[in-house]
């Protein structure tokens, strides 16, 4: 299926803005878009998947991007309405977002799945590349604190990400196995990208999917570029709490830290200019290092990103 495209592995907020640099210097039939889907829920009786729902508000130009989640021109009388009820209130949906989780429930209660109901969706906001869920079954990522274990969103949104961190039970402890359309966009890609997404919970849900990590590493060694771009910058996450996860976890957040992670799968690892000091230590895990600004601020950031990161290939 995806003979020659791209295969890129993203979270929420910044897989998703590198998403809509990729998408915009690529056909659309050339990249396909493997989405996390441990941090989905079910709330108020909807499914909500944050990190599919960031990349097809970001796709369609929708994305608040202030905020990094949810859509532009929200409005919050429904949350008005269910805090007057006294209703959970902890999980902001804004009225546009919620026809997102009804019509995605709807979907999904009538037995379609979940990528298939996301390919309606994205199809119907006007999304040319494949958003793949990276599973179809339930996948939940669970944190382990030092309180004990917390639900993804629980930890995420209600807790402020603030207890300290011990580890992570991926997919709620039983492994899952990828869709079939990720396993066919991983069957002959030109190249696999890995977003500037938290490697703890947004890409390793990813990898930890039956099979996935050892085809990656197959791939690699067979000579396809399997590129990942830093998110940690100048020793800090650009966003969220990964910089806090890794410390917790007892490593410095560093670039090397993030290659260390990575080096069993990736051919190159692309550092921010402010990171140029580490491509030594980067390279003599045996992965390449090239340098060039990664934060991205604007539009032209993202395409630029997108550009330098496909030249690679
Ligand atoms: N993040 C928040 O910090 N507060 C919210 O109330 C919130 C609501 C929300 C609703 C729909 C959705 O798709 C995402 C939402 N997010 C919210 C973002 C989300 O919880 C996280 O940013 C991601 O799960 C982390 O990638």
């Amino acid at each position: 299926m995806s003979g020659g495209g791209i295969t890129y592995l993203s979270g929420g907020v910044g897989g998703a803005k590198l998403a809509l640099g990729l998408a915009r210097v690529l056909p659309p039939e050339d990249l396909a878009i493997i989405a996390n889907t441990g941090d989905d829920f079910d709330h108020l009786g909807l499914r909500i998947c944050p990190d599919i729902d960031t990349l097809v508000y970001t796709l369609s130009e929708r994305a608040n991007l202030a905020q990094g989640w949810g859509r532009q021109d929200e409005s919050d009388g429904f949350m008005t309405a269910m805090r007057e009820l006294g209703g959970p209130d902890w999980f902001f949906l804004g009225d546009r977002d919620l026809a997102m989780h009804v019509e995605r429930t709807r979907r999904m209660r009538s037995g379609e799945r979940l990528t298939e109901v996301t390919a309606a969706l994205a199809g119907a906001l006007g999304i040319g590349p494949r958003i793949l869920p990276m599973t179809d079954t339930v996948a939940p990522t669970i944190i382990e604190t030092v309180d004990g274990p917390v639900a993804f969103q629980d930890y995420f949104v209600r807790l402020r990400a603030a207890p300290a961190v011990t580890g992570f039970t991926l997919h709620g402890g039983a492994p899952q196995t990828p869709t079939a359309e990720v396993f066919a966009a991983l069957e002959e890609p030109a190249m696999v990208i890995i977003g500037p997404s938290n490697p703890f919970i947004s890409i390793d849900p990813i990898l930890h999917l039956g099979g996935l990590r050892d085809r990656l590493r197959t791939l690699r060694d067979g000579g396809i570029p399997v590129v990942a771009v830093s998110p940690i910058v100048g020793g800090d996450a650009i966003k969220g709490p990964t910089a806090k996860m890794f410390r917790e976890l007892g490593t410095d957040p560093s670039v090397t830290a993030v290659a260390e992670r990575y080096s069993d799968i990736v051919s190159h690892l692309v550092l921010d200019t402010a990171d140029a000091g580490a491509v030594g230590t980067v390279t003599a895990l045996g992965i390449q290092a090239p340098v060039t600004p990664t934060v991205m601020r604007s539009v032209e950031d993202r395409i630029a990103l997108a550009r330098q990161v496909l030249a690679l290939g």
